[in-house]
């Protein structure tokens, strides 16, 4: 199948723009984005992605995870699909480019076809992902999780934010519980474009990194129990503080992933203390071990050392450690074919570039494990992402995009 030429570009100037436009629904407090998943705002977000898809001449599909799939028909109507996107829900303090790139890129490199009059043997579909993030409903990538049978729809209906709403409840009070039962499309192949959220590319001066494997993940969630007494009057020796038991903890997790360096991550971001009160010693607190590496072997090695040493260095200090795992996926390595599609496509363009393992977590991960799939990252300012000064450059932007065009087409088959 004859790549497509080098000259072919997407538009940058419209790809910033609807980048920037997406970007004033549901914005953050210093720049960014909160968008979170199942909010009003995700919901004006994707009327807004759906409008758009319209206007480029795509119809729109929505499955019962909400899932929104547009499509641009192709010449062969018999033929699978060939899938790109990502997710359009944010981080409570989110940049404006996490996911939003990948869709909205997937967006420009359809108006890209139409301004030129491309025609493909397979159709094209483009993906908005409900609920990667998994921020307000663990766990992250939920909904492609459920796509892929990782997860029953039922669990993830029964999720339940921090204010006890449920997805499927929420999911339904925004309007966009789709007929299409989810799982059911078939992929030719899945592209995914994101912003690389470390520093690697950056540092490197590379435009491009063509994902080759991914982190593995699992999120373990701790409950340690002690007892509330008053922080004034309690003798030392009579304490059993929660929030010590956190400390250690904490300080463990921390351990492990140096002990295991390189290729190591773990930390905690989401901790519930209570009752939360300046003056009393915390009885409980509930919080979320985050660790991450792209080896298997490894992964589970850590997670078996914390397992061991947690419930101890929690009864020394005399409170409970209980946990259990509320998110996992074993490190993906994406499809060879689409790789190659990507890395080409990056030669051909031009485009420095290098192979990358992704450290966050994707869809692409759950959906590699049903279709081809294959991820291009671009860099970001100083790798700074889940942080609402997440910054990239519209040239970054644009030479990701044309990428992902090109890795596209050559997998849809340019028929004219
Ligand atoms: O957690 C992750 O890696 C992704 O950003 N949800
Ligand atoms: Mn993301
Ligand atoms: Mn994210």
């Amino acid at each position: 199948m004859p790549a497509p030429g080098e000259n072919l570009r997407i538009d940058p100037a419209r790809l910033w723009d609807s980048l920037m436009e997406m970007a004033k629904i549901g914005p953050g407090v210093a720049g960014g984005n909160n968008r979170q998943t199942l909010t009003d705002d995700d919901a004006k977000g994707r009327a807004l992605f759906q409008k758009w898809c319209e206007a480029a001449g795509m119809t729109m599909g929505v499955d019962t995870m909400g899932n929104m799939f547009a499509t641009r028909a192709g010449e062969d109507p018999d033929a699978l699909p060939v899938y790109m996107g990502s997710h359009l829900d944010t981080q409570p303090t989110g940049g404006k480019y996490d996911g939003v790139l990948g869709v909205l890129g997937a967006l420009e490199a359809v108006r890209t076809m139409n301004d030129l009059g491309i025609k493909t043997k397979h159709p094209i579909v483009v993906v908005n992902w409900t609920n990667e993030e998994g921020t307000r409903f663990a766990p992250a990538m939920l909904a492609s999780g459920v796509f892929a049978g990782k997860h029953t729809q039922d669990f993830a209906y029964d999720r339940e934010d921090h204010d006890g709403k449920k997805f499927g409840d929420e999911l339904k009070r925004i309007g966009w519980v789709g007929d299409e039962q989810v799982g059911a499309r078939k992929m030719h192949a899945l592209f995914e474009l994101h912003i690389e959220q470390g520093p690697i590319l950056e540092a490197e001066h590379k435009d491009i990194g063509v994902v080759t494997h991914g982190q593995g993940l699992r999120w373990i969630e701790c409950t340690v129990t002690g007892k509330e007494s008053h922080t004034g009057s309690t003798p030392m020796h009579m304490r059993k503080n929660a929030g010590r038991g956190l400390a250690l903890v904490t300080e463990l997790v921390h351990e492990i992933a140096m002990k295991n360096q390189p290729n190591a991550v773990g930390a905690i971001g989401h901790i519930d203390v209570y009752p939360n009160s300046r003056n009393i010693i915390p009885g409980k607190v509930v919080f979320t071990v985050d660790m991450r590496t792209h080896i298997l072997p490894k992964l589970n090695a850590m997670v078996a050392e914390f397992m061991e040493r947690a419930p101890k260095l929690c009864a020394d200090i005399g409170v409970e450690f209980e946990s259990k795992i509320v998110g996992q996926f074993d490190p993906p390595a994406f499809n060879e074919t689409c790789v190659k599609a990507v890395r080409s496509a990056a030669e051909r363009l031009g485009y420095s570039h290098m192979d990358i393992v992704s450290g966050a977590g994707h869809d692409a991960c759950w959906i590699n494990d049903v279709a081809p799939t294959a991820m291009i990252m671009c860099p970001c300012v100083d790798g700074l992402s889940h942080n609402e000064a997440e910054e990239i450059s519209p040239e970054w932007a644009a030479a990701g995009t044309d990428v992902l065009l090109h890795a596209v087409l050559e997998t849809a088959e340019v028929v004219g």
